[in-house]
């Protein structure tokens, strides 16, 4: 079977479908586009014109990063889906739950005034603490098994790393689940290998690009 992601390089819902195709060691070919200047092909089989999409067979799109990952999951080894229909249930909840984080986090990077960031700063760090308070003993969400909630929580982690290191938005000693979680998946080569390694001056880059209240905050400091 021939898979073809499509993608943009700063995209954390692509770069979940990334990490779970690499955990589970699967070939796959990547095309980068310009998500500010689509191409037209793009727009034509893109439902809702987003990243990721992926290209089964050179014939069959699929959409929805959660979509893909439960796709690839179900077609390769090792499982990493749960067996038992009620905890399957609750996991897509929190792989549902990971996509807000996301969506939020991105809020905060672009807010365009103080008022604006204070608010989504206060969002997240709620949404963190409801995350530190879920997290068991780890390493994993849900404990010793690797799931798709880690592989879709890889890239919000990533960036709070990133953005915290930039602007102090939270304490790690506050959320030292949280902090263990992001340390153990920050070892995986899945995880290291998703994004190019100048990632972070790529995000900086976007950011300076934008502009405004946020970007200044997190783009601002060398
Ligand atoms: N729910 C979607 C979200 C994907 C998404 O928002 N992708 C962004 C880039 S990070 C995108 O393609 N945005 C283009 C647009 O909204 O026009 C998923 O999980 O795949």
């Amino acid at each position: 079977m021939h898979l073809k992601l499509v993608s943009f390089d700063l995209c954390p819902f692509v770069q979940r479908s990334v990490i779970t195709l690499r955990y589970k060691q699967v070939d796959f070919d990547i095309e980068y586009i310009d998500l500010e200047n689509p191409p037209g092909w793009f727009l034509e089989i893109s439902p809702l014109g987003k990243v990721p999409l992926l290209i089964v067979d050179g014939e069959t799109v699929l959409f929805e990063s959660a979509v893909i990952n439960e796709f690839v999951d179900d077609i390769t080894p090792p499982r990493l889906q749960q067996d038992d229909p009620l905890a399957r249930a609750l996991d897509r909840g929190w792989v549902e739950y990971g996509s807000q984080c996301i969506m939020d986090q991105y809020g905060l990077m672009v807010a365009s005034d103080a008022q604006a960031f204070e608010e989504a700063h206060h969002r997240v760090l709620a949404q963190l603490a409801r995350l530190e308070q879920k997290l068991g003993d780890g390493p994993w969400f849900n404990g010793a098994h690797f799931s798709l909630v880690d592989s879709t929580c890889a890239p919000l982690l990533m960036r709070y790393a990133i953005l915290n290191r930039r602007h102090r938005l939270f304490d790690d000693d506050d959320y030292p689940r949280l902090h263990r979680w992001w340390q153990a998946l920050a070892e995986l080569d899945a995880v290291r290998g998703s994004v190019p390694a100048d990632f972070e001056d790529r995000l900086i880059a976007y950011l300076r690009r934008r502009g405004g209240y946020g970007p200044e905050l997190f783009a601002g400091q060398a």
